[in-house]
């Protein structure tokens, strides 16, 4: 449960201006198994910078057991929960995003790849538990990585890029910064005794890495931002994979793909549990656009930059802040 002080809602972020959004089926879905997979995955990354991943090869198993093992957690008293927190940069964190202000209808639980450190920082608050959720975390997490390298090869691959490794490499490295997020959002009653429409979740926002990697439980929230600014509702799906292009993909190929605004919208009488593999490069990693991928006189369109320096900016920002902003090239017209 998300304990807040009175009055309940009144400090969420409520989402003015909110057109109905419509269910979408115009997501793409990509068979993991199929040869088309790269042709699908590149045109879903110019288009969206999102896509649903079917025979995706994590077993069912691993996920419904993490799952249950998160929810056992989100259930335990407040005081409990906070025994693995605060968030800075990683642990148990309530209603707060991020360090500048952002809240949101959620409460989490932030990891890092790093699985001992994860160990350390959860044994107070899971007790006796804390093997089996240390063991199915990291099953899990090795199972989703795997996943997201063979996304990486197929997107080079239909990139027409020599190097099939050029950005799996990154994930795979172990100096990798990558992050693990379970989000839990709990029933919002204001929304329930209709008292409010919208109630934000978690605010819109791109994710600075290179790709994340979002599964769910059965209950919908989950909105991307199109092209033409419109939002549209992502239908959930407890046994498939949504897939995010992150800011570093977006510089990586020169704004070829583009990295997905989304949000997530909180419900009045179902909670919503997800977790998100955010992979990101080691922090020494220089990101500009591989040369591979510029065509004729195309120049950069952003700055140089290292992991680490856009991470710090990022970390420094607003959640609906547009980072890249501040490392675009002005180019002249
Ligand atoms: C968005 C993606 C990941 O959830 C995250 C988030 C991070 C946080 O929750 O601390 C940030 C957000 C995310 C981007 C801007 C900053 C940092 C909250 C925020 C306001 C863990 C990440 O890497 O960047």
């Amino acid at each position: 449960m998300v304990v807040l002080s009175k009055p309940t809602t009144e400090q969420y972020s409520y989402i003015l201006n909110c057109k109905p959004t419509t269910f979408s089926n115009t997501i793409p879905v990509v068979d993991l198994s199929k040869p088309d997979a790269k042709t699908l995955i590149v045109k879903a990354c110019e288009e969206f910078g999102f896509f649903k991943v079917i025979n995706h090869g994590v077993p069912m198993e691993t996920i419904s057991m993490l799952e249950s093992e998160a929810s056992k957690f989100f259930s335990m008293p407040l005081n409990q929960k906070e025994k693995a927190g605060p968030p800075n940069p990683f642990g148990y964190g309530t209603k707060n995003i991020g360090q500048n202000g952002d809240v949101g209808w959620v409460e989490y639980l932030l990891l890092t790849n790093n699985q001992e450190y994860n160990s350390t920082r959860l044994s107070p608050a899971f007790g006796k538990n804390r093997d089996k959720f240390r063991c199915l975390l990291s099953d899990y997490m090795s199972s989703v990585k795997k996943m997201a390298g063979e996304i990486l090869e197929v997107m080079a691959e239909g990139l027409n890029i020599q190097q099939k490794n050029v950005f799996s490499k990154l994930l795979m490295d172990k100096e990798s910064d990558s992050v693990f997020r379970l989000n839990h959002y709990p029933p919002c009653p204001e929304m329930a005794l209709n008292r409010c429409e919208n109630v934000m979740g978690f605010g819109e926002h791109t994710d600075p890495q290179i790709i994340s990697l979002l599964r769910s439980n059965n209950t919908s929230g989950l909105q991307i931002c199109l092209r033409d600014r419109t939002w549209i509702s992502v239908p959930s799906d407890h046994n498939s994979f949504f897939i995010n292009v992150g800011d570093s993909l977006q510089v990586m190929t020169n704004g070829r793909f583009r990295s997905v605004r989304h949000r997530v919208l909180a419900n009045g009488f179902k909670s919503r549990l997800s977790m998100i593999y955010f992979g990101g490069p080691p922090l020494s990693q220089k990101i500009a656009p591989l040369p591979c991928l510029m065509k004729g006189n195309e120049s950069s369109l952003y700055k140089e930059f290292t992991w680490y320096e856009y991470k710090k900016s990022a970390y420094a920002s607003r959640l609906a802040d547009n980072r890249l902003g501040n490392f675009e090239r002005i180019t002249a017209s």
